[in-house]
């Protein structure tokens, strides 16, 4: 199978399933123009690790640098443009019960017309008050990239920082999303995996999940990743040229 012809047991199990599992990381996106993690950082964030920026000790080191770090994201996220893999995956859902379950902290899934039942490492358009907990508009980032730390704006109710909505490295998944994936999951038929390494857990432990519980799972990434050896059928391929291709 090269990226363009697809394993015709590949097509049939998307064409016999009847509720789908879409579980999305940062290759989702990457034809939008989204760099992933595996891409190397460029810019002011070049010398940092995403697991640096991306933590409660890189927020307390200088939540500044973090919080322009999301702030430059978010505007990115803002200019461009879901691809034919989310399209995809909306139109499908128009034939079938279709549950998202992302990694991504991006809003592309839901402007290309899909419902997402779990943003498993939350959201770039839900800033909070890293004090009280309140919620604070997205006011929709950058559009010229920093070259040096942003001060996060202060809680009106208790002067706290506003942090980022996105679950860092070392914090706890949003116990409501991680319980819409499981019963996503428990009630599918057929689950796509879609631009991840699968590396991080506890979110890379849901296919394998799927895959003990008897779901029919497809990988779809141009790389061999940690989930591959355990699937039924992966596809060395992108999302916005596989996707389609699945869809009838
Ligand atoms: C937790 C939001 C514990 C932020 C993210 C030490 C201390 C504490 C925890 C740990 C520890 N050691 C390990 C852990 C666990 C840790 C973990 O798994 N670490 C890894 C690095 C080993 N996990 C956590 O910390 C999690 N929390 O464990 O809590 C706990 C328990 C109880 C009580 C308290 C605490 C929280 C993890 C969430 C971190 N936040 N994101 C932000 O976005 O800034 S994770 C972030 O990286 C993404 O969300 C994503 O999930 C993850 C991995 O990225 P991917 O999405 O897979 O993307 P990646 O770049 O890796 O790969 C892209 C893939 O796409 C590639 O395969 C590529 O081939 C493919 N691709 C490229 N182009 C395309 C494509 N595919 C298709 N089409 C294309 N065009
Ligand atoms: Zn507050």
């Amino acid at each position: 199978m090269n990226q363009h012809t697809v394993d015709p047991a590949i097509v049939e199990a998307a064409r016999l399933a009847r509720r789908v599992v879409a579980f999305s990381g940062a290759g989702m996106s990457a034809e939008s123009g989204i760099p992933t993690f595996r891409d190397a950082q460029t810019g002011l964030w070049e010398k940092f690790e995403p697991e640096q920026l991306a933590s409660p000790d890189g927020w307390r080191r200088d939540s500044g640098l973090v919080w322009a770090w999301y702030q430059w994201r978010t505007g990115l996220v803002r200019r461009v443009q879901p691809n034919d893999g989310h399209r995809a995956l909306a139109a499908w859902g128009q034939q079938v019960p279709m549950k998202i379950i992302t990694q991504n902290v991006d809003d592309l899934h839901e402007r290309a017309g899909s419902e997402v039942t779990a943003h498993l490492h939350g959201s770039l358009f839900a800033p909070r008050c890293s004090g009280c907990g309140a919620a604070y508009p997205s006011d929709g980032g950058l559009d010229v990239e920093p070259t040096g730390p942003v001060p996060p704006p202060k809680c009106a109710s208790c002067g706290g920082e506003v942090r980022p909505g996105a679950v860092w490295f070392g914090e706890s998944l949003p116990l409501e999303a991680w319980q819409g994936a499981e019963n996503a999951i428990d009630e599918c038929d057929l689950m796509i995996v879609v631009g991840t390494s699968g590396v991080v857990y506890p979110a890379a432990a849901l296919p394998l999940q799927a895959i003990e519980s008897g779901v029919t799972v497809l990988e779809i990434n141009p790389q061999t990743t940690d989930l591959s050896p355990h699937v039924h059928h992966s596809w060395r391929t992108t999302a916005a040229i596989g996707l389609p291709a699945l869809v009838a």
